[in-house]
C-alpha cells in the first residue's frame, strides 16, 4: 500500500492534504472521538457548541485553558515534520487542517489554512474583534476573559453548527479544482463539511489517499488506504519519494 501511494506522490505536481487530529495525537494532544475526547466527562460535541458557550461560558472556556496548556507543552511530531518535507518536494502544495493548535506552522508549514480556527485567538461576542490570546498567568478558571470593551470573548473556533470560514473553504474548493492528489491524514471522516473533501477531490479526478489508524467512511471511498500511525507512514512515504 505505502508503494503504491510512493508511486502516485512520484507523479503528482500538485498535492492538497487534509489533516485533523490523529496527527497531533503522536504529540500527546487528545482526539476527539472515543474514550480520550472526554473531558470532565463530557464530550467534545456537547462543548465545542455556541448552546454551551451561551449556557455555562465558564465551562466551555475550562476546557479551553486545560487544551491550551496541553498544546503549548507540546511539540510537532513526526508526521507534521513530514507534511512540511511533503510540501517542499511538491510545486504545488495546500494543507488544510481541521486542526486549532498551531503544530503544523510550528513545526514550519506555510501554505497552511485552518478550516477550524485557532485556539490561540480569541473573537469578542460584543464587537467582533479578533485578537490574540494571551494564557492567564495566574489560572483562575472563574474569570472569564473580557475584550477592551468589555464584551466576553470567545475561542475564535469553529463550533457544531457555525458556519465554516466562507474564504477558507473557497479557497481549499479551488485548489482542489486542479489537485492531482488528495491526502486525508488522521481524520475520522465524520465532522461535516471536511468530511465531503475525499468526495469532493473524487469528482475532480484527483487520486485519493488515507492515512489513519482504523478504517472510516471515507476508507471506502480513496483509491488507497493504509491503516498505521501518522508518523510513521508519513515518514514512510517520504523515505519512498527519496528513493
Ligand atoms: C490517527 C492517529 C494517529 C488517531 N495516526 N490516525 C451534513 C451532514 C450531517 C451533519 C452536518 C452536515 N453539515 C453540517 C453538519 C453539522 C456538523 C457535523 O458535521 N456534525 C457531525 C458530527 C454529524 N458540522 C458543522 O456544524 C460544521 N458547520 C457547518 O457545516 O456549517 C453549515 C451547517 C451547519 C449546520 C447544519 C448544516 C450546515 C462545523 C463543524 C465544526 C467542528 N468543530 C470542531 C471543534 C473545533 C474547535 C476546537 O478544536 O475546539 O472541530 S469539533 C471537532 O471535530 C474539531 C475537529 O477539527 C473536528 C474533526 O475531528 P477529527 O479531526 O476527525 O478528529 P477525531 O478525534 O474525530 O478523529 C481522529 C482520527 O484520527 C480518528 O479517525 C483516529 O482513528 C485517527 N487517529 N491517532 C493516524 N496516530
Ligand atoms: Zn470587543
Amino acid at each position: 500500500m505505502i508503494h503504491e501511494a510512493c508511486t502516485i506522490l512520484k507523479e503528482t505536481q500538485t498535492l492538497f492534504v487534509l489533516t485533523g487530529a490523529g496527527v497531533s495525537a503522536e504529540s500527546g494532544i487528545p482526539t476527539f472521538r472515543g474514550s480520550s475526547g472526554l473531558w470532565k466527562n463530557y464530550s467534545a460535541t456537547e462543548l465545542a457548541t455556541p448552546q454551551a458557550f451561551k449556557k455555562n461560558p465558564a465551562l466551555v472556556w475550562e476546557w479551553y485553558h486545560w487544551r491550551q496548556s496541553l498544546i503549548v507543552n507540546a511539540e510537532p511530531n513526526p508526521a507534521h515534520y513530514a507534511l512540511v518535507k511533503l510540501e517542499e518536494i511538491m510545486p504545488h502544495f495546500l494543507l488544510l487542517t481541521q486542526n486549532v493548535d498551531s503544530l503544523h506552522q510550528r513545526a514550519g508549514s506555510r501554505n497552511i489554512l485552518e478550516l477550524h480556527g485557532n485556539i490561540f485567538r480569541t473573537r469578542c461576542l460584543r464587537c467582533d474583534r479578533v485578537a490574540p490570546y494571551k494564557i492567564p498567568e495566574k489560572k483562575s478558571d472563574k474569570i472569564l476573559p473580557t475584550c477592551s470593551c468589555d464584551g466576553l470573548l470567545r475561542p475564535d473556533v469553529v463550533w457544531f453548527g457555525e458556519s465554516i470560514p466562507h474564504a477558507i473553504w473557497q479557497r481549499a474548493q479551488d485548489f482542489l479544482s486542479h489537485t492531482d492528489t488528495a491526502l486525508i491524514c488522521g481524520t475520522s471522516g465524520v465532522v461535516w463539511p471536511a468530511a465531503a473533501i475525499p468526495e469532493i477531490a473524487r469528482q475532480n479526478n484527483a487520486r485519493t489517499i488515507e492515512i489513519n489508524l482504523e478504517p472510516t467512511p471515507v476508507s471506502s471511498i480513496v483509491d488507497i488506504s493504509i491503516q498505521g500511525k501518522a508518523g510513521d507512514l508519513l515518514q514512510q512515504l517520504i523515505s519512498g519519494l527519496n528513493q
